[in-house]
């Protein structure tokens, strides 16, 4: 017998209830049913969904941590770069840094839509990344846009060991209007990119070992300790302190799918981010909610 769904046949909820020879119906579990009750559509859209690149590792340079800095921060970790790309396939995205920060003080003064000052922040995070690939030119490392990474980075990974891309995501005038300031920046947007990709891994690659129990480089810096180990949910329950990444970070670790867990490393100090990426603990490690599916 056909199993009832709401007053009707499975068969005749899926074909509409036509039956009249030589009309080709396609069968879909979710005609006809509305997709605002999770109760039906989790037993079709809630499983896991296949990871795309599971041999990528995606890894985000920080913007005012790393770049910010010049030729002294720079060029340390392309050259660790290098040795790393005979083990591994990257996907390299850069932060935004201190231009960013400046758009937004000019843009709030005017009185710019947070939709507005997103592209313009984003644009920032693009222009590292430009830095950084030619550096990497040599390896043959390209920068390459956002539809590249949406529709080709499985090719142009196939020519090369690594590209590189902006981090930020590209929502625009879509940012959501919680604050004035775009709350999906680049560290959001390189775990968004990597879960979505199901890729191996994310490090994220900052000024400071790790993530701690209050900001190390503020005014209580003396009482900072490090978190070597952590999850989203402690991260989300420390409301009052600040962390070095956006906080919606932990909103989208919540619902992750693939990236179990993101690394954050000092690129400062050499050797931290080749140890992250051969699977070490070198700096706070946090678990998201995919850890537990
Ligand atoms: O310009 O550096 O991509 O990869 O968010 O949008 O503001 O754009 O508005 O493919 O689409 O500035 O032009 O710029 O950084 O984002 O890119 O060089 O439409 O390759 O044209 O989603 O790079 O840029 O800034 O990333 O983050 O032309 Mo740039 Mo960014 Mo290039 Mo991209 Mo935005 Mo495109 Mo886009 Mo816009
Ligand atoms: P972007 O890529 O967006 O330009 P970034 O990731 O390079 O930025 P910041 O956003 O400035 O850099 O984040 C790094 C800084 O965060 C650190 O230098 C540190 O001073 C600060 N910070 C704030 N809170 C914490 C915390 N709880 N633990 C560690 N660092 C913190």
């Amino acid at each position: 017998m056909d199993k009832i769904i709401r007053g009707k046949t499975a068969k005749s909820a899926a074909t509409g209830g036509k039956t009249a020879k030589g009309i080709k119906h396609v069968a879909s579990p979710l005609a006809r049913q509305t997709l605002l009750d999770g109760a039906l559509t989790g037993p079709v859209a809630g499983n896991r969904p296949i990871p795309l690149l599971r041999w990528l590792q995606v890894v985000k340079i920080g913007g005012r941590s790393i770049m910010d800095r010049g030729h002294e921060a720079i060029l340390p970790i392309v050259e660790e770069i290098r040795g790393l790309l005979p083990e591994h396939r990257l996907l390299i995205l850069t932060g935004a840094g201190i231009r960013a920060r400046h758009l937004y003080s000019v843009g709030l003064d005017l009185g710019l839509p947070v939709g507005s000052l997103a592209p313009l922040a984003a644009s920032e995070a693009g222009q590292n990344g430009h830095i950084l690939a030619c550096l990497l030119a040599p390896e043959g490392v390209s920068y390459i846009d956002h539809p590249t990474i949406a529709s080709q980075l499985a090719i142009h990974l196939a020519a090369a060991r690594a590209v590189v891309g902006s981090a930020f995501p590209p929502y625009h005038h879509h940012e959501f209007p919680t604050s004035r300031i775009p709350s999906h920046r680049a560290d959001t947007g390189a775990f968004l990119i990597a879960d979505a990709l199901g890729a191996a891994g994310l490090t994220i690659v900052e000024d400071v070992d790790g993530v701690y129990t209050t900001d190390p480089n503020g005014p209580d810096g003396k009482q900072a300790k490090l978190l070597r180990e952590t999850s989203f949910n402690d991260l989300a329950k420390m409301k009052k302190a600040t962390l070095p990444f956006d906080r919606t970070l932990l909103e989208v670790m919540a619902n992750a799918r693939h990236i179990a867990r993101v690394q954050v490393v000092n690129g400062l100090v050499p050797g931290r981010l080749t140890s992250a990426l051969r699977g070490q603990h070198a700096g706070s490690i946090i678990h998201t909610g995919a850890a537990k599916s």
